[in-house]
């Protein structure tokens, strides 16, 4: 099975993405239905280990949306167990380097290309009979960019041959740069990373993906150019909702 993401970004649509925290394949299953056009599986920061997003790429495909993780860190036994389960995207935290960029693309590529071990298992049923044939063109490898080095090397990182695009951690990225974390709108350091980060994606001929806090940035980054947007993880979105139901039900 083909991407649509890929096809959607390579005729310069953007990708709207929604981002798993819970542990729980339901909700993966409803944001799969609800229209996003990916739902990430958060193993950095979400409440589930490997066996939870086995279960919740089961659920996301369930519906129209392509499932995609990032990874805990960089372990490319872990990445490769998540392309075996059928991920179709993989977001990579902390890549400062561009010797990072690299181990990480090869994790993701099959021989001679990479270093990615055979044994497709879930995502054979999910990618179809050719996935094999097809999985180094089809699946994507974003490398985040979310500290200081990073930023300063995002050119050379952003040249890493088969890396697909650079997404953006705008919270640690706050850190990084000496700001808190989780502001709305994000810092000005913040703001500035964002323009790099998109024009050095862009330079390299890569797709530039970002997380933001909600929909309102998400729509402002879209017009900026990244092709990939984060709109708030399941929880925001849950609290957000639960908000404004509150308050209208106390409107009266
Ligand atoms: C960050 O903002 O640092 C992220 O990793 C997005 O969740
Ligand atoms: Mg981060």
């Amino acid at each position: 099975r083909a991407s649509a993401i890929r096809t959607l970004m390579s005729g310069g649509g953007t990708a709207v993405n929604a981002w798993l925290s819970s542990d729980s394949p339901y909700i993966a299953e409803a944001l799969s239905h609800a229209g996003f056009h990916s739902v990430t599986v958060d193993l950095q920061h979400g409440m589930f280990g490997v066996d939870g997003a086995i279960a919740l790429l089961q659920a996301i495909s369930a519906g129209p949306a392509e499932p995609f993780a990032r990874c805990p860190d960089h372990d490319p036994a872990v990445i490769g167990k998540l392309l075996d389960a059928g991920a179709y995207g993989i977001i990579c935290p902390g890549i400062d380097t561009p010797a990072q960029a690299e181990a990480f693309v090869s994790a993701c590529r099959y021989p001679p290309t990479g270093r990615r071990s055979f044994g497709p298992a879930r995502a054979l049923l999910y990618g179809g009979p050719d996935y094999t044939d097809e999985a180094d063109r089809t699946v994507m490898a974003w490398a985040m960019i979310e500290s200081a080095p990073a930023l300063e090397a995002v050119d050379a990182i952003a040249a890493t041959p088969g890396l697909d695009g650079l997404f953006v951690g705008p919270n640690d990225l706050a850190l990084a740069l000496g700001q808190r974390a989780g502001q709305v709108p994000p810092p000005t350091e913040v703001e500035q990373a964002w323009v790099t980060i998109l024009e050095a994606a862009h330079r390299a001929g890569i797709y530039a993906g970002t997380f933001c806090a909600n929909g309102e940035i998400a729509a402002r980054l879209a017009a900026l150019g990244y092709d990939f947007v984060t709109p708030g993880n399941d929880l925001a979105l849950l609290r957000a909702g639960a908000r404004l139901a509150l308050r209208a039900a106390q409107a009266a």
